[in-house]
């Protein structure tokens, strides 16, 4: 006797698997790896996933340059940790990348070929060590505004992943605070040293939070899919009524002229960005860019042999356990199972 056929549903049409996405999208829901998405959801998340995760990994070479130079074991210690963190932040966004079905060296490959862009903010020099301080402080305190609210992304591994990165991206701000405070109660050569990186980080760690909102492409679709939960506006104005309060408790002077409470709206004011410069920056014509890609490129190149040898020991492996575990169960022979 033969089994009797499969009541096999129909595949459903795209109309029905576009309204199921559409509803668990307005009911605040996550979209998981399984499920069906529209295609421009897919690659607008492969493009910010990806430009996050080169971010990270291009981030290490700034705070990197001083690992050999830290001017105590305890702070050589203290930026290993958190340059080492922000490998590891660009192994799970590489990751959740990959449940989108990208592929991680492809991903790298265009990073380093200019199709894919990584942080404006990577491509300033580290002049001294108050710059790690101020990086710290600034840039991770910039990366936290943007990314406290990414924990709540429509997608499922990219939410997960930001929950993680985002509790050691607070370690790492309060790293940096400290190491500033410590630093203003130091000499006056070393307050000026502070008072310095300031003056060259505050502007490009507002450009961070990217193009202002009527000039923002992404945005209006982004924040429709919940793959972004604020404007770029809303989160710099957050960041900067968040920063000023601590820039006075450090003792230093933020450089913008225009800088003022306006009580009424219960935010400060802040004075133009250069727009051009940020432009400028990541079309790969800042200061540090042909640096950070060469140096990137140079790390693929060079251990290129590490890749090829880990990849085929991982099939090796594959290989061996599969032998070990036989064919896998759905291809056994269940008795009493007419096949
Ligand atoms: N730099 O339509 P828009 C860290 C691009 S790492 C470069 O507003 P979107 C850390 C944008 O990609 C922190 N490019 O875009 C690591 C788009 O170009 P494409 C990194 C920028 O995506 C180590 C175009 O401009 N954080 O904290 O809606 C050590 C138009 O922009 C930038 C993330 O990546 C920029 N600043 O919004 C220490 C967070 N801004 O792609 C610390 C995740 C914009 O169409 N990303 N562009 O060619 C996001 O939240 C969003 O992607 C952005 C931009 C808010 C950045």
């Amino acid at each position: 006797m033969s089994a009797p056929p499969l009541d096999r549903p129909t595949a459903p049409d795209e109309a029905a698997l576009q309204a199921l996405f559409d509803a668990t999208i307005a009911a605040d829901h996550r979209i998981e790896p399984r499920d069906w998405m529209p295609e421009g959801y897919r690659r607008t998340l492969i493009r910010q996933i990806a430009q996050h995760a080169h971010s990270e990994i291009i981030g290490m070479q700034p705070e990197g340059d001083w690992l050999l130079a830290a001017p105590s074991l305890r702070r050589k210690a203290i930026l290993l940790a958190k340059v080492q963190d922000e490998a590891g932040h660009g192994m799970y966004l590489y990751s959740a990348a990959e449940t989108l079905g990208a592929d991680r060296a492809d991903l790298t490959d265009k990073l380093i070929e200019g199709r894919q862009k990584y942080s404006s903010i990577f491509n300033y020099p580290t002049l001294t060590y108050a710059d790690v301080g101020v990086i710290g402080w600034l840039v991770d305190g910039a990366a936290i505004c943007n990314q406290v609210p990414l924990c709540r992304s429509s997608y499922g591994p990219y939410a997960r992943a930001m929950i993680r990165v985002c509790k050691e991206e607070s370690f790492h701000q309060r790293q940096g605070y400290e190491l500033l405070l410590t630093m203003m109660r130091g000499t006056d050569e070393q307050r000026a040293m502070v008072q310095d990186a300031v003056d060259r980080w505050w502007w490009p760690s507002l450009m961070m939070f990217g193009p202002p909102d009527d000039d923002s492409p992404n945005s209006a679709q982004s924040m429709a899919w919940g793959i972004k939960r604020h404007s770029n506006d809303e989160l710099r104005r957050r960041y900067v009524d968040m920063s000023v309060p601590q820039a006075e408790v450090l003792g230093v002077t933020l450089p913008d002229p225009e800088l003022s409470y306006d009580a009424e709206a219960g935010h400060y004011r802040f004075g133009a960005i250069d727009w051009a410069e940020f432009k400028r920056v990541i079309s790969g014509n800042g200061p540090a860019n042909a640096e950070r890609i060469a140096r990137r490129r140079a790390a693929r190149d060079d251990n290129a042999w590490v890749t090829e040898a880990a990849t085929a020991y991982a099939a090796k492996r594959t290989g061996e356990r599969a032998s070990q575990e036989g064919p896998a169960t759905e291809e056994r022979n269940e008795p009493g199972v007419e096949q």
